[in-house]
């Protein structure tokens, strides 16, 4: 249930991606006037006819609520509104983030933008670069204005809960612009929304994704450990996590996501003055795939496999989602090729630039080393006993258990797992 009645403003949603278009919905269904602009009109059209770009959790029931409202419209033309949200793509060049659609999103803007209008960045942008870059940039149209970053906090497969239900950061440009900001997003977010800076909002941002980036870099050591003196890491995780104040996180075949093993270089390399956690923790969680590919690689050398296919199971870069955006899948999936022969398949992906999808089935009946990407629900009920074919299992994500593997003949590896 919304908090507050609906702000009375027409909002426009620049940029209809995975924060943008559930925002747009959200804002939306609490009764606020809504457009969503997107320069791509393929999304557009598909919208208009009733389609998602994506799937996610609840987002079909919303969007038909919202057709019921008729208080979303979907445009590929921007047009004047009160408030203008901004969530388009910040890719990662080097060192910082690439505002360069941001900056086209403001010069779009710059038009139809109203006297006293607002400007919301959800966009993840650098610590410092909403007070340098975008404020500036904005002040320079010399029209009275509000400014304020909002970074959005949602976890792709439950977006739309944690939308509505996380605690927010509203760093405001004045302490009215935040106020204003905290107004209009109390009409959809249950979260408490925190009023304070531009800066300290993209640098509380940064650091929530470092500190997830850190301690699964952490966990991915420990499993190269274990590997090494031979212990199972997933036991040895699950017992010290009895400890009331430890909390590993999960190793894996690499980090995945538009986030996580981006955000950190923002903050990454700030200092000199001492040896950097951060970047440490990036290269760790980088080396995960080739360390995949070396271990599938030994297993086909142990077994003198001969022209051997591989099997994929899972693209998206974490489970139940149909996101592939840094999968640790596509550097595993490049190098084995140069190789082997590879087939892939995954339940919510069903098409990849240059690769072909296939079914479970048709990947189990045919692929000699079967290696477990992503932790799909899917994938714990594959029963491997039923396929002579295959020599070796590598679970990169221990997801699968004794029953899978009753009468299997073949050799059944998790990562992380050395004993
Ligand atoms: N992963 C592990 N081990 C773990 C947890 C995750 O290997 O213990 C891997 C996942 O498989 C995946 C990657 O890390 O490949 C990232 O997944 P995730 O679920 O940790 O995070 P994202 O990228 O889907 O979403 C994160 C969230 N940030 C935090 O949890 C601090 C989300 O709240 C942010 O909104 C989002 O980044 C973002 O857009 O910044």
């Amino acid at each position: 249930m919304p908090q507050n009645k609906p702000s009375g403003k027409t909002i426009c949603v620049v940029g209809l991606g995975y924060i943008g278009l559930p925002t747009a919905l959200l804002l939306a269904d609490a009764g606020n006037q809504v457009l969503g602009f997107d320069v791509d009109q393929i999304k557009i059209k598909q919208l208009e006819a009733g389609l998602l770009p994506f799937s996610e959790h609840g987002l079909p029931e919303l969007f038909a609520t919202v057709q019921n409202k008729r208080t979303f419209t979907a445009t590929t033309s921007i047009q004047s509104a009160d408030v203008y949200i901004i969530a388009v793509p910040t890719p990662h060049t080097g060192k910082s983030a690439d505002l360069q659609y941001i900056v086209a999103a403001l010069s779009s803007i710059k038009p139809v933008f109203p006297k006293n209008g607002t400007i919301v960045i959800e966009s993840t942008v650098g610590p410092r670069d909403c007070i340098d870059i975008l404020e500036p940039l904005v002040a320079a149209w010399e029209i009275p204005f509000s400014f304020a970053h909002c970074p959005e906090r949602a976890i792709p497969g439950n977006t739309l809960h944690e939308m509505v239900h996380n605690e927010r950061i509203v760093g405001g440009r004045t302490p009215a612009d935040t106020k204003k900001v905290i107004t209009l997003y109390s009409t959809f977010v249950q979260g408490k929304l925190h009023g304070t800076t531009t800066t300290v909002a993209a640098s509380c941002k940064v650091m929530e994704n470092t500190y997830r980036a850190v301690n699964i870099a952490l966990a991915n050591e420990f499993a190269l450990i274990a590997e090494q003196l031979e212990f199972n890491v997933w036991e040895a995780i699950s017992l010290a996590n009895k400890h009331p104040r430890v909390n590993i996180h999960a190793p894996g075949p690499g980090v995945g996501g538009h986030c996580i093993p981006i955000d950190p270089w923002f903050f990454a390399q700030t200092q000199q003055e001492v040896p950097s956690v951060i970047s440490t923790a990036l290269t760790i969680n980088d080396t995960m795939p080739s360390h995949v590919v070396k271990q599938v690689e030994r297993e086909i050398k142990l077994l003198k496999l001969q022209k051997p296919v591989i099997g994929i199971l899972g693209l998206s870069y974490k489970k139940n989602v149909d996101d592939t955006r840094e999968s640790p899948g596509f550097p595993i999936i490049k190098k084995l090729q140069e190789t082997f022969s590879v087939m892939i398949t995954d339940p919510y992906v069903t098409h990849s630039p240059a690769m072909t999808i296939t079914s479970l089935e048709e990947v189990l009946h045919s692929a000699d080393v079967i290696v477990l990407i992503t932790d799909h629900d899917e994938y714990t009920s594959c029963n491997f006993s039923s396929y002579p074919n295959i020599s070796v299992v590598l679970d990169t994500r221990n997801i699968l258990s004794e029953i899978q593997f009753v009468k299997f003949q073949g050799i059944w590896k998790t990562l992380g797992n050395g004993a």
